[in-house]
């Protein structure tokens, strides 16, 4: 393997233990691998020179674990992570598993339900601090509906926001250094789910008591069964200064959450995903939530190909940036602004509308301008496929 496209922890890779603990199970047929702890997943994954790791709660320990055998899964944790060089990147809860939640977590009808979401959320920000994650992850699986007359859209907005904005509280309160991150999906395995995209989830988040202190995570599959661009999904949270994590997997448009890894369905869309990243310097760990096929026998080469994957098509952006050809194309794409509009429309000022006012624009002749998309495209097609 060529030095270049061989993964390193400074690649900030991670993985969910869910990810690799995954044993196959799906709607028509039961598990397919042995069970792997989440003990055993942390070092698997350092092992392979994985940067970090997230975890759900239960992922480590059982929903009902006794305090002592918690507190010995979690050292048992610390030393796994010392003893391979991995990190805890990110941490999140398991509210959509035990059938308490089988109606919602945070919007719940039942007060009870919502503020033993809340507990067991508090409980595992602790166990995060503990183990270093900077980053709390809320994908609210069950926040949702089927019977939407049961259940008002509006009312389960402010349950979640009254959730969200209590447990930034508690992480203050706590002086945590941690920022909270939404992940957005559209549905299953609620019918509907609340927050269904990173638009939706932007826009909340500039409700809450605390904004600064929240971002978001899209899912790359996530935005695909919605049949949205995960590019442009990332982009904006990007220019948002929003994307606090990432999930890359992929998927096939408007289907069942298939969790493939990255890349397996559309090379091109992935490559301008991570050019994207390459090109504005995104920082944060790059974390793969996806399943190994049911057909593996072990997590392994699954781990091994996402981040191969993703170093292939990091190497690709560097000869796309790169090429001549393809640069000379679109650099053609930009116009000289002899107008200085520009400079006109980057604010408003009474001079600059009195400007625009009078100024005399021919749309017939301006409409005859032709773009090279089909060569553009071309080219980064012949680029992707190695074609010189
Ligand atoms: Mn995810």
């Amino acid at each position: 393997m060529a030095k270049k496209l061989q993964w390193k922890r400074s690649d900030k890779f991670a993985f969910g233990l869910w990810t690799v603990m995954n044993r196959g199970r799906d709607p028509f047929g039961p598990e397919t691998r042995p069970p792997l702890s989440g003990i055993e997943a942390i070092r698997g994954l350092g092992e392979r020179d994985v940067y970090g790791f997230e975890y759900h709660d239960n992922d480590l320990w059982p929903m009902d674990a006794t305090p002592a055998k918690k507190r010995s899964i979690i050292n048992e944790a610390k030393r796994a992570m010392k003893a391979a060089g991995i990190l805890c990147t990110a941490a999140t809860t398991n509210l959509f598993s035990h059938p308490v939640f089988k109606d919602g977590a945070f919007t719940s009808h039942d007060p009870r339900v919502r503020a033993y979401a809340v507990q067991k959320v508090m409980a595992n920000i602790d166990v995060a601090a503990e183990l270093g994650a900077e980053v709390y992850i809320y994908w609210g699986g069950r926040e949702g509906a089927e019977v939407d007359i049961g259940k008002d859209p509006i009312e389960a907005m402010k349950r979640f926001r009254d959730a969200i904005n209590f447990l930034c509280e508690y992480v203050m309160a706590n002086g945590y250094k941690m920022v909270f991150s939404l992940e957005p999906k559209p549905n299953e395995p609620r019918s509907n789910i609340y927050l269904a995209t990173a638009g939706h989830a932007l826009a909340f988040i500039a409700t809450l008591d605390h904004p600064e202190m929240v971002g978001v995570n899209p899912e790359y599959a996530h935005v695909k069964m919605a049949g949205l661009s995960p590019l442009h999904e990332y982009a904006q949270a990007l220019e948002a200064g929003k994307l606090v994590d990432i999930h890359l997997n992929a998927q096939e448009p408007l289907r069942f959450d298939q969790d493939m890894s990255f890349a397996a369905d559309n090379p091109k869309e992935a490559l301008l995903v991570v050019k994207l990243l390459t090109d504005y310097g995104y920082a944060g760990t790059k974390a793969f939530d996806c399943h190994p096929y049911r057909t593996e026998a072990a997590p392994w080469d699954f781990v091994e190909r996402n981040m191969r994957a993703y170093k292939l098509l990091e190497a690709k952006v560097e000869e796309v940036n790169a090429d001549t050809r393809l640069c000379a194309m679109l650099e053609e794409l930009t116009v000289a602004d002899e107008g200085g509009w520009n400079q006109v429309l980057a604010a408003y000022t009474p001079k600059n509308a009195d400007k625009l006012k009078v100024a005399k624009f021919n749309p017939e002749k301006l409409a005859q301008r032709t773009l090279l998309y089909e060569q553009i495209d071309l080219r980064l097609t012949e680029l992707l496929l190695g074609a010189r």
